[in-house]
Formats: C-alpha cells, sequence, structure tokens
C-alpha cells in the first residue's frame, strides 16, 4: 500500500474509535489517493497536458455529487460481516471496493444520459451535454470504466480473491448493459409505433432487476464477501441473489417514482421517462387503474417528444393518485423486505456459521426507506 495511505487514513496517529470523522468523510478521502494514482499513470504512460486535463475534468465531473450508496455499502458490509470497527487498512481496501463500485455507476450514468437524452444529473449538466465533450462521452465512459481494472490490479492483484473481484465486475456489468438493452428496447423511440401493450408488471421486474439491482446491491455486498474471504455457497449466493432482487425493484420503483414526482431541484435531474417511451412503474401502475377513456389519453401523449402531451399524462397520473399508491406500495415493499431479512439464517445449530448478515440489508432498507433523491 502506498505510504501516503496511511497518513491520510490514520490521521494524527488517532486509533480509529477516536477518529471524529464521519465513514463518508474517510471514504471521500480515499478518493483523493485513488485519483492522483489513476492520473498518474496516465500521465506516466506519455499523455500530453491536455489529455491529462481532459481525463481530470471527466473524473471529477462524474465521480463528484452522488449518495455514494453503493460504495458505502462496500465498506459497511465489511464492517457488519468483520462484527467490529475497521483497521485503517481495512477500511482503505474496503473503500477502493466501494470506489469501484461508484466508477462503475459512473460511466454507466454517462452512457445512460446518451442514451436516455438527459438534461442533468446530480444538478449539474450531464458530461455529453457539457461544452466540447458530445460524443467523445463514449470514449470517456470507457476510461471511467478503465479505471476501476487499473485500480483492482494496483491494489488487488497479490490477493487470493483477485480473479472473484474481476469475475464480479464483468458477469454484473454484462448483466447490467442485459438490462439497459431491455429498458431501451422497451421504450420505441418512434413515436407512431408507441404501443403501451408491450408494458407488462413482468417485463418491468425483469427490466428493473437486471438494470439495477445487481450492480446497486448484489456487486456491492459480494465484494465484501470476497474481501472477507467468506466462500459463497449455493446458499447464500441464492440469498443475495434474492435479497438484490427484492431491494433492487424497491430502488427502481423509488426511482422511477421520483422521475415524475420528485423535486428536480432536489434530485438533481429533470425526468425523462414519460417523454422517453419508458417501461416505468408509473406507467404501468397508471395502465392497471385507468379507465378506458383515461387509456385513451395515455396512449394518445405517453413517449411523445411534446411538453403539452407530458402534461397530458402527468394530469392524468394525478387523476390516478399515483401518489398514493406509491406511499402504500413502499410500505408494503419495507414490510415484505423486512420479513425477507428476518428469514435469512444467520445460525446454524447455535454455531456461528460465516456468511451473510441480516444487519447489512437493514441497514441498506434503512438509508433507502422513502428517500427523495
Ligand atoms: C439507469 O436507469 C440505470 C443504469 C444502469 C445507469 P435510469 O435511466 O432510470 O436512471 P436515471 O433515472 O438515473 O437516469
Ligand atoms: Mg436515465
Ligand atoms: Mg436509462
Ligand atoms: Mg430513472
Amino acid at each position: 500500500m502506498a505510504s501516503s495511505t496511511a497518513v491520510i487514513i490514520a490521521r494524527d496517529g488517532l486509533p480509529a474509535a477516536q477518529d471524529k470523522r464521519t465513514e463518508r468523510q474517510r471514504f471521500e478521502e480515499v478518493w483523493n489517493v485513488l485519483r492522483d494514482d489513476v492520473l498518474a499513470d496516465f500521465r506516466g504512460r506519455g499523455m500530453p497536458q491536455d489529455a491529462v486535463e481532459w481525463y481530470a475534468r471527466n473524473i471529477d465531473h462524474n465521480t463528484s455529487g452522488g449518495k455514494r450508496l453503493r460504495g458505502l455499502l462496500v465498506v459497511e458490509s465489511v464492517k457488519i460481516l468483520r462484527e467490529r470497527i475497521l483497521s485503517d487498512s481495512e477500511f482503505f481496501q474496503a473503500a477502493i471496493l466501494g470506489w469501484c463500485v461508484e466508477l462503475l455507476q459512473a460511466w454507466l450514468l454517462v452512457a445512460d444520459d446518451v442514451m436516455d437524452h438527459s438534461a442533468t444529473r446530480r444538478g449539474k449538466p450531464c458530461w455529453y451535454k457539457m461544452q466540447g465533450v458530445n460524443l467523445i462521452a463514449i470514449n470517456d465512459a470507457f476510461m471511467l470504466e478503465s479505471a476501476i481494472y487499473f485500480l483492482l490490479k494496483k491494489y488487488f492483484r497479490q490477493e487470493s480473491y483477485y480473479v472473484d473481484l474481476l469475475e464480479l465486475f464483468q458477469d454484473i456489468t454484462y448483466e447490467t448493459e442485459m438490462g439497459q438493452l431491455l429498458d431501451l428496447l422497451t421504450a420505441t423511440e418512434n413515436s407512431d409505433k408507441v404501443d403501451l401493450s408491450k408494458f407488462s408488471f413482468e417485463g418491468y421486474r425483469r427490466i428493473a432487476i437486471y438494470k439495477s439491482a445487481f450492480f446497486t446491491i448484489h456487486l456491492p455486498v459480494a465484494l465484501a464477501m470476497a474481501m472477507c474471504r467468506i466462500s459463497v455457497t449455493d446458499e447464500s449466493l441464492q440469498i443475495l441473489r434474492d435479497l438484490s432482487c427484492a431491494l433492487g425493484e424497491y430502488g427502481q420503483i423509488q426511482d422511477d417514482f421520483l422521475d415524475y414526482a420528485g423535486d428536480s431541484e432536489h434530485t438533481g435531474k429533470v425526468g425523462t421517462d414519460i417523454i422517453n417511451n419508458k417501461c416505468s412503474w408509473c406507467i404501468i401502475t397508471a395502465l392497471a387503474l385507468a379507465t378506458p377513456e383515461q387509456r385513451w389519453i395515455l396512449k394518445e401523449n405517453y413517449g411523445r417528444k411534446d411538453e403539452q402531451r407530458e402534461r397530458r399524462v402527468r394530469e392524468v397520473f394525478e387523476e390516478l393518485r399515483l401518489r398514493e399508491r406509491y406511499a402504500a406500495y413502499e410500505d408494503d415493499a419495507y414490510e415484505r423486505i423486512t420479513r425477507l431479512i428476518e428469514a435469512i439464517p444467520e445460525e446454524a445449530g447455535g454455531v456461528h456459521k460465516p456468511g451473510l448478515k441480516r444487519d447489512i440489508f437493514k441497514v441498506l432498507l434503512e438509508k433507502m426507506y422513502r428517500r427523495t433523491k
């Protein structure tokens, strides 16, 4: 590990318990080290100054302003699995893996915003909308992805579980790309071909789980398990998959609801699902409740690049009391997921079996419940 790291993490030589910085602050500080690593390597390969500055701008724009839900989930999970406060070097290692998940999210969002024709993200213009970027954003997304594998190699190559980390990132990236494909294919761009009968709860669930659940929940928890050298059994994998699907679907339904009802000042992004003809929880739910007349209005106005028509769709969503439906869904999801968590077997015959811990999912569910951004 780089000697500069030890200085940053163990500031003033304080034992971890007396360290007053929040976990989030410590997590952010690790990023300064990793950012320098990536840029020093880039410069070291003979890249000219303007390219270094471009890469730095790409990295800074796309890694700042997020909630760090996924990155901190790795750190939190390692802490819960170890059942104690982490040493400085353990915190650093867990935070690197957390930052690799944040980088995965960063490049996925750069590409997602191009494909969704979005305007803003995390309170700023989307990267492809920045002066002079445009389609260079495609290569910039790939470069953020490559930074993940650079960091994994630099810090984990000597570990016995290095290949497990690589496989996790590759498999789950692939699954997320499958989800993005389903999301885009279900949303026909051609407004003559808007066909709401293509939307179903079953199709919705598949999109949500593939595009969101696996990289948001399965990946961070599985990385933490790998770091703690907890071997994955069929049983624990099934539990992790089930919990990821339940929590991930819930998280995507929240995202869809906020696309329609969220305060864009607060979420940092302006919703695009209605004009993009997305198979969102809102439209699926509205179609299930609509009268024939409301259904006709939705059919005539959904998925059109026209503000007036978007407003008509919103009016029907209001008439159908989607906000109340969502609040009821959310409370029901909270109860249901709580029961799933309680059913995770932690102990066998009184002997503690190393494996998943309920607290990982409990803490996450509490963080997600009633989120407004
Ligand atoms: C985004 O889904 C999914 C990935 C894999 C980035 P989305 O387009 O609903 O996300 P957002 O609402 O943040 O654009
Ligand atoms: Mg999007
Ligand atoms: Mg999208
Ligand atoms: Mg969305």
